[in-house]
């Protein structure tokens, strides 16, 4: 059964995420949905993509599907692994992404409503990053991209809190361009969209690209690189890697013991 729905009007794409039932939860079949959709928006005049959930929902998306996190011994957030590969379609799709939020939005999905170029979000929107709740070492790029947005200090606080933030200090912290009140916000969001269909397509993809050629220009020496990459291994190699998926597994609190 089908875990999102694809509409195109008005060159304005929209995916809605629809399994409530799981939270939204960015599993493997999530992705590739997304994906196929995206590639077949792109053939029809999409100028903009709308990224959702259904109307009412409690949960944006809870994050990476924990049954399909690699156990210890192997990167939980390869260059391949699923979510990443959605992360870089959405960074890289030459029009512009906005991602309408309402409910909580938890782990890779923050990454995921981040990558989205716009975001606009209604008081009932809250973020956690979830790498220290569960043991997963975090990826580089998507470190960056926290750093980028909110700067080093709240991106320290969101990650090591592993702790909700709510819309208001989500907004001041830079993670919603808007906070409308839930009525209004499907109005804002496709008036938005709508004005931005207006403008020069191969203008705003261009623009789009040299902005994210521009926040990803760290130049990190290949040793640089090879320690982080080694960092990240002594946590999923970790026993509190395997004790904070099993923890989550078992619906109970882990207990990390830092080996
Ligand atoms: O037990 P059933 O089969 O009914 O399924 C439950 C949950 O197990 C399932 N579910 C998930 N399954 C796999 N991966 C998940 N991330 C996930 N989240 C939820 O959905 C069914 C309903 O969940 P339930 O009963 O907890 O719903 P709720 O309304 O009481 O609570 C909603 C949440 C979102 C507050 C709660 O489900 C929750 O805290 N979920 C986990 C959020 C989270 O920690 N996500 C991070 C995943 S790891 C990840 O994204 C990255 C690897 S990282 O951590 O590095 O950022």
């Amino acid at each position: 059964m089908a875990v999102i729905t694809t509409q195109l009007q008005d060159d304005i794409g929209t995916i809605t995420f629809n399994n409530p039932e799981h939270r939204n939860i960015l599993s493997k079949q999530m992705v590739d949905e997304i994906m196929q959709s995206v590639g077949a928006l792109q053939k029809g005049r999409m100028r903009v993509l709308v990224i959702r959930a259904l109307k009412g929902s409690k949960v944006w998306s809870a994050g990476h599907d924990v049954h399909e996190l690699p156990l210890p011994g192997r990167d939980p957030l390869s260059y391949n692994d699923p979510l990443v590969t959605v992360l870089r379609s959405v960074q890289s799709l030459p029009i512009p992404v906005i991602a309408m939020i309402e409910g909580s939005v938890w782990g890779g999905a923050c990454d995921l409503a981040l990558s989205c170029d716009i975001l606009i979000g209604c008081h009932s929107a809250s973020f956690c990053m979830t790498p220290a709740k569960i043991g997963v070492p975090y990826n580089v790029s998507g470190i960056l991209h926290f750093m980028n947005i909110m700067g080093v200090n709240f991106a320290k606080e969101m990650f090591f809190t592993a702790e909700p933030l709510s819309a208001e200090p989500a907004a001041k912290a830079g993670l919603l361009n808007h906070l409308v009140d839930v009525e209004n916000l499907e109005g804002f969001t496709y008036d938005m969209a709508t004005k931005i269909t207006r403008n020069s397509p191969l203008s705003i993809g261009v623009i789009k690209e040299q902005i994210r050629l521009l926040a990803s220009a760290h130049p990190l020496s290949p040793i640089t690189f090879e320690r982080v990459q080694g960092l990240r291994r002594t946590v999923y190699d970790s026993k509190d890697y395997a004790e904070g998926i099993k923890a989550f597994l078992e619906k109970r609190p882990p207990s990390f013991t830092g080996e």
